[in-house]
């Protein structure tokens, strides 16, 4: 099943959205496997953004995402990846539709509230850097259980 890495950034956690995300998450039908709030250090917030290295907002994006703690999932479910983005909405929220997350809760870039991985590789990647692998917990949801 196809897995993602999902983070609500240090502003959906001051601003006291966890909640808010994960109920999206959890109703639009995705089981979490991995759940935890920690600061995230600098070296694993510039492994995490390795992409934007050369980019000019790179050390506004690093001081950002470090600036307190976040809340790091992996999120399971068929097509979760382009599903998470599309919950997520447009980087910019200028772009983001009403009933995205940054749609309906975000007005600039450098305060996006959450992150998702962008492809399958990506996904394999960041879940490497933020859990290990004994981190994800198996179970089944309540319509994965054979009752009779
Ligand atoms: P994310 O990686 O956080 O899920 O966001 P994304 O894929 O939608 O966008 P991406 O291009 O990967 O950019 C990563 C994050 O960098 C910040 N950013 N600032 N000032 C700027 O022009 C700018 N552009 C990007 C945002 O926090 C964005 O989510
Ligand atoms: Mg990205």
């Amino acid at each position: 099943m196809e897995e993602t890495y999902v983070m609500v950034k240090p502003d959906g956690v001051q601003r006291g959205l966890v909640g808010e995300i994960i109920s999206r998450i959890e109703r639009r039908g995705f089981k979490i496997v991995a759940l935890r709030m920690n600061f995230i250090d600098e070296d694993t917030a510039k492994e995490h953004y390795a992409e934007h290295k050369e980019k000019p907002f790179f050390d506004s994006l690093i001081a950002y995402v470090t600036s307190g703690p976040s809340v790091s999932m992996i999120v399971q479910g068929k097509n979760a990846i382009s599903i998470m983005r599309t919950i997520n909405g447009a980087t910019n929220p200028v772009d983001a539709s009403p009933g995205t997350i940054r749609g309906d809760f975000a007005i600039e870039t450098g305060r996006n509230i959450v992150h998702a991985s962008d492809s399958q590789e990506a996904a394999r990647r960041e879940i490497s850097i933020h859990f290990g692998e004994k981190e994800s917990v198996d179970y089944r949801k309540i319509d994965e259980v054979c009752l009779y």
